[in-house]
This record gives C-alpha cells, sequence and structure tokens, in this order.
C-alpha cells in the first residue's frame, strides 16, 4: 500500500512546473458528430504571484480558446476570455458551467478511448504540457422540469 501511494505522488510530480500545477484533468466525451469539446482541470498556484493562463493548444483541435460562462438575463452563454487568473497560493478550478478549455472544430469526436495532449501557457511565460489525458462522460445538466410538475422533495 506504502509502495502504490508512493509512485502516485512521484507520477504527480511530474506534472508540476515550478509555480503552477495540474489537477483533476480531463477532456469531455462528445457525441459521434459533435463539433466542439471542452478540457477541464485544476490549476494550482504554488507562487507568491498571480499568474495567468493565457493560453492553451491540444492535439484535438486546432482552435483552443479560453472559455467561461455567463449569466445574463437568465440565460447561460459561453464567451471567450483573454485570461484565466490563479491567485498567489489558490487554486482555479475550470469545470463545467464556468471556466473551460475550448475544443473548437475537433477532428474527430471524442469517446472513452480518446487521450488529449494539452499545452498551456502562462503569463509568466511558463508553460505545461500534459500528455495522454482520459476523457470523461458529463452528465447533462438537469433537465428542466416538465409543465406542471411541482414535485417537491416531500416523500409521502
Ligand atoms: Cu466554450
Amino acid at each position: 500500500m506504502k509502495k502504490a501511494m508512493l509512485s502516485l505522488s512521484l507520477l504527480s510530480l511530474g506534472l508540476f512546473a515550478a509555480d503552477i500545477s495540474v489537477e483533476d484533468v480531463f477532456v469531455k466525451q462528445t457525441p459521434p458528430n459533435a463539433k466542439n469539446s471542452a478540457i477541464f482541470l485544476t490549476l494550482k498556484n504554488n507562487s507568491d504571484k498571480d499568474i495567468a493562463l493565457v493560453s492553451a493548444k491540444s492535439n484535438l483541435s486546432d482552435k483552443v480558446e479560453l472559455h467561461t460562462h455567463t449569466n445574463q438575463d437568465g440565460k447561460m452563454s459561453m464567451i471567450k476570455v483573454d485570461k484565466i487568473d490563479i491567485k498567489a497560493h489558490s487554486n482555479t478550478a475550470l469545470r463545467p458551467g464556468s471556466y473551460h478549455i475550448m475544443l473548437l472544430d475537433i477532428k474527430n469526436p471524442v469517446d472513452a478511448n480518446t487521450r488529449a495532449d494539452l499545452t498551456l501557457v502562462f503569463d509568466n511565460k511558463e508553460s505545461i504540457e500534459l500528455k495522454n489525458i482520459s476523457s470523461k462522460e458529463l452528465k447533462k445538466p438537469n433537465h428542466p422540469k416538465p409543465k406542471g410538475d411541482n414535485t417537491t422533495n416531500d416523500k409521502k
């Protein structure tokens, strides 16, 4: 058991750059004819300075953008952002419904066998290369309740 823990921590050390580390990275699986996907991850800033993610590249798409979601008048929409900030000694999570690395015009649909490579470039000139990122199936967000369904949590 101890041996397994050790090799696991060595493995994660491999993902460390000096100032930024990456956790919980995955690419979203898509339907067979999908045009777009996204990569999600958590960025950890281990330094004393604020750092920003400024661009990304991937083998899955030639058009990779940094995006976030906004909620305007109750409508969720995606917008492109120039950078994603990671404050000193804190984490920024790229998660469904929030920040994400958008893969536009993907070359192939993303299925369970897809492995993604990803390069992250930061404003301190550091970059991080991640290889063989596995994919994950995301559950659809909760469907709106059908009209007239006033279901509550009351159990009778
Ligand atoms: Cu997007």
